[in-house]
């Protein structure tokens, strides 16, 4: 089996609303995550893992995972609670990235994921161009504070999640003109926050975060061909296109005229998107998608972030008859999906990239002897890993893979009892227990994988 660059960033991710708890201490204000009602017999985000009050106890188990990276997401409601500048959310990251350095972990944050601070909610959330003003300030506080110490920073985790799955990700129903004015702002704060960052001269690299899935066609009918095109326009290339080259993807924004969707875009917004682009691709990925042309069934909206969706006219999503699927939501499985999408995304930009998600949740045991038999997880990330090498051999400069998730933590909408972590945590959804760490089988597995620089 292949070995890996000997700098390899193995890693690790979690986000700080579904791993830290503490979510009113330490001057936080509350998020859209702490604020919207809890799915349906899952528990909500006030304790989750406790990683707020472990963190020496956490990455002393990542050091001993053998984890070169930690990518984890910055709670801006700990930074600027209310719009203010809080030293005690500064204070808690300074320990949590010092601990990591300590540990030879290299720290690679996320600025945003799902989080956005009660206040800016309430005022329109990102459909407030003001958003993107608070976000700026945001960006600055955080790249003057701990740029000194960041080599790979991620500005938004998922946006295109945010908008085709966002009622499951922040409890909002909204018309498609509204989700695709959102995003705007959301890619012009993106832009102008890679900006600020250029012009700080700061040492490390800034990019994009989005969940990207390539697209197959049902069928070898062209019209199917066509769909799967304008499927991964609209759902992947829309976001890095505007991330890399700064402009807006021509298929995707003939849907958005399709959809009565296309947003307010001023000239202004068009010079800062396209002076300031990414330095790098981080993506997440967990499957892919299969869609045929679409004959006239109406529209389909996402049911979560990995699922598929249709657009009247456009495409059609289809279940793909060769891919097992996940016990959780029936995601497909699909390894040779990672290949061809670490592929497609290094043919179209020609960045360096890193995988900052991927992973399966699963119900998992803890046995009377303190043990978790997880052999589906290390079957999956195994299978992964190696399609992962076969993308490097093809020539795709691939600088990490960072699987979701370090540590267990709550599921965006499934709660507690999905669990993708290589640490068991001891609590149910609605028992709190011990809270107690426990290391299960993949622990191991992926401890000897890291150790051995690839899969033996
Ligand atoms: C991604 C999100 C993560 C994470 C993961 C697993 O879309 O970026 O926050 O939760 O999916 O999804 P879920 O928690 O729904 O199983």
């Amino acid at each position: 089996m292949m070995k890996f660059d000997s700098n390899f960033l193995w890693g690790a991710s979690t986000s700080a609303y579904q791993v830290e708890g503490a979510w009113d201490e330490g001057g936080k204000e509350p998020s859209v995550q702490d604020i919207r009602p809890p799915f349906p017999g899952t528990t909500d985000f006030k304790v989750a893992s406790d990683h707020y009050h472990n963190i020496k106890e956490d990455v002393k188990l990542f050091k001993e995972l053998g984890l070169k990276a930690y990518r984890f997401s910055i709670a801006w409601t700990r930074i600027m609670p209310y719009g203010k500048v809080n030293e005690e959310g500064i204070k808690y990251y300074d320990a949590l990235i010092n601990e990591l350095i300590k540990n030879q972990i290299e720290p690679i944050p996320t600025v945003f994921h799902f989080d956005l601070p009660e206040h800016l909610h309430k005022n329109g959330g990102w459909n407030n161009r003001a958003t993107i003003k608070a976000f700026i300030e945001y960006c600055e506080v955080l790249f003057n504070h701990f740029g000194d110490r960041i080599t790979y920073w991620q500005t938004i985790n998922e946006q295109n999640m945010l908008v085709f799955a966002g009622k499951v990700l922040d409890g909002e129903e909204k018309t498609w003109k509204e989700v695709f004015q959102a995003n705007h702002h959301m890619l012009v704060a993106q832009a102008e926050a890679m900006g600020l960052y250029h012009r700080g001269a700061y040492a490390g690299k800034i990019g994009p975060a989005p969940n990207i899935a390539c697209v197959y066609p049902k069928t070898e009918k062209p019209e199917d061909m066509l769909a799967a095109e304008y499927m991964s326009s609209f759902r992947n290339w829309l976001f890095l296109d505007a991330a890399v080259y700064g402009v807006y993807n021509h298929k995707a924004m003939r849907i958005l005229k399709a959809l009565n969707a296309v947003p307010d875009i001023t000239e202004d917004d068009k010079k800062v998107m396209k002076e300031n682009t990414a330095d790098f691709i981080a993506f997440n990925y967990y499957n892919s998608m299969t869609v045929s042309a679409s004959n006239g069934e109406s529209e389909k909206k996402a049911k979560d972030q990995q699922s598929g969706f249709s657009i009247e006219g456009f495409f059609q999503s289809e279940k793909n008859e060769h891919l097992k699927t996940t016990k959780f939501a029936n995601w497909p499985i699909d390894p040779i999906g990672l290949r061809v999408t670490a592929n497609q995304i290094y043919d179209r930009y020609r960045l360096p990239m890193i995988i900052t998600e991927n992973g399966l949740g699963q119900e998992d045991i803890l046995t009377d002897d303190g043990m978790v038999h997880d052999d589906y997880r290390i079957d999956y990330l195994k299978a992964h890993i190696e399609q992962l090498g076969l993308a490097i051999n093809d020539g795709v400069e691939l600088f990490g893979y960072c699987p979701w998730s370090a540590i267990d933590l709550i599921s965006t909408h499934e709660g507690f009892k999905k669990r993708y972590g290589f640490v068991y945590v001891n609590r149910t959804d609605f028992d709190l227990k011990d809270l107690k760490r426990y290391k299960k089988d993949s622990f191991y597995w992926y401890h000897n994988v890291i150790d051995n620089n690839g899969l033996k």
